[in-house]
């Protein structure tokens, strides 16, 4: 224990709260991973990972009121989408491109997630168009005088785009309820950060005239406590916040990239020694909130809720090829 109140004491969270995350990030982990066995069986067509992103993910999701607050997920943000509600056999139906996909039916991509019920707005591929939208999203929060945050996510990359600057600036001209949670990974597909971010993200909030805090995406006490200023702030009415997560992408950019062609294997080894669930669940021990018996019946539960989730996206029926063109266009207006 780190002096007399342990940290997840200081942020108010109990037993529960850090047992919920812990699995949530290790559902996220599990779902990912089954998720490239299904791709290796040729039974999956594309994967594309959070595996080393959880921490800044659960961290900052917990946050949220699922079903009131607005979620502009990027395609990474599995362990935002299952706080936020969805399951793994949600995710699974989605991988398979099943009929029964909550998402979209089966006609997105894997990672475009949606779900009227959860509030999730449906992503389009090219990077940082959610970002106007958030934008506009929390507008429509303000004007009603609802205490509604929104969340918009993307990796460093996606500040590059025009879109994130409008969408900043807009967000700080009218002070709003949004929050900018930029996972910074530290490549984009084969592109390092240096040769795509100058200078420094969380620092560029305050040409837009709002608070930008850099914090350690692999450290989720870390994330939940920047998280929980940033949504505190909104919900007070005193406008947008950015988060810049440092992170790792443990993988590959998805199942189509060969990460060998770009970066060496110590790198990634290396920064497996700051995995965010080992790391969590030291703390979890250190602090007698979990021990090995209670990890592993964690892991067996999770482990398990994958397998059975998988069997029933790999029986489930694909969507019949008549309703292809059925969602595209607004019907009987
Ligand atoms: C406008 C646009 N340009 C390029 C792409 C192709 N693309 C897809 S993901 C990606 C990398 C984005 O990197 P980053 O924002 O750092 O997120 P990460 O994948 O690292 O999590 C690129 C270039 C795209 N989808 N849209
Ligand atoms: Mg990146």
């Amino acid at each position: 224990m780190e002096g007399t109140q342990a940290r997840h004491e200081a942020l108010g969270l109990d037993e529960g709260d850090l047992l919920r995350m812990y699995r949530l990030m290790l559902l996220a982990r599990r779902v990912d991973e089954r998720s490239w066995i299904l791709n290796r069986q040729g039974k999956a067509a594309f994967v594309i990972s959070c595996q080393g992103q959880e921490a800044a993910q659960v961290g900052a999701a917990m946050h949220l009121r699922p079903g009131y607050d607005y979620v502009y997920p990027y395609y990474r943000d599995h362990g935002i989408v299952l706080t936020l509600g969805m399951t793994a056999r949600d995710e699974m139906l989605a991988l398979l491109a099943r009929e029964e996909d909550p998402n979209s039916g089966g006609r997105q991509m894997p990672g475009h997630f949606s779900s009227r019920e959860l509030n999730i707005v449906t992503a389009s591929a090219p990077i940082a168009v959610q970002f106007p939208q958030a934008v506009g999203s929390a507008l429509a929060f303000k004007m009603r005088g609802e205490d509604g945050v929104v969340l918009a996510c993307g990796g460093e990359a996606s500040t590059s785009e025009g879109d994130w600057h409008e969408a900043m600036n807009f967000a700080g001209v009218h002070g709003l309820p949004v929050v900018f949670l930029i996972q910074n990974n530290h490549y984009a597909i084969s592109v390092p950060e240096p040769l795509q971010v100058a200078g420094s993200i969380a620092r560029r909030a305050e040409g837009y005239g709002f608070p930008g805090v850099e914090v350690d995406g692999n450290d989720v006490l870390a994330v939940y406590e920047a998280a929980g200023e940033a949504f505190a702030r909104a919900r007070k009415g005193e406008g947008p916040t950015l988060i810049e997560a440092k992170t790792y992408r443990l993988t590959a950019h998805s199942s189509d990239d060969d990460d060998r062609r770009y970066r060496e294997r110590e790198e990634v080894e290396q920064w497996r020694l700051k995995d965010p669930i080992p790391r969590f669940e030291r703390y979890l021990m250190e602090n007698g909130v979990l021990d090995e018996a209670a990890r592993d019946r964690i892991d067996a539960e999770v482990r398990e809720e994958v397998r059975e989730a998988s069997e029933y996206a790999e029986n489930a029926p694909v969507a019949d090829p008549d309703s292809v063109l059925e969602g595209v266009y607004a019907e009987g207006v």
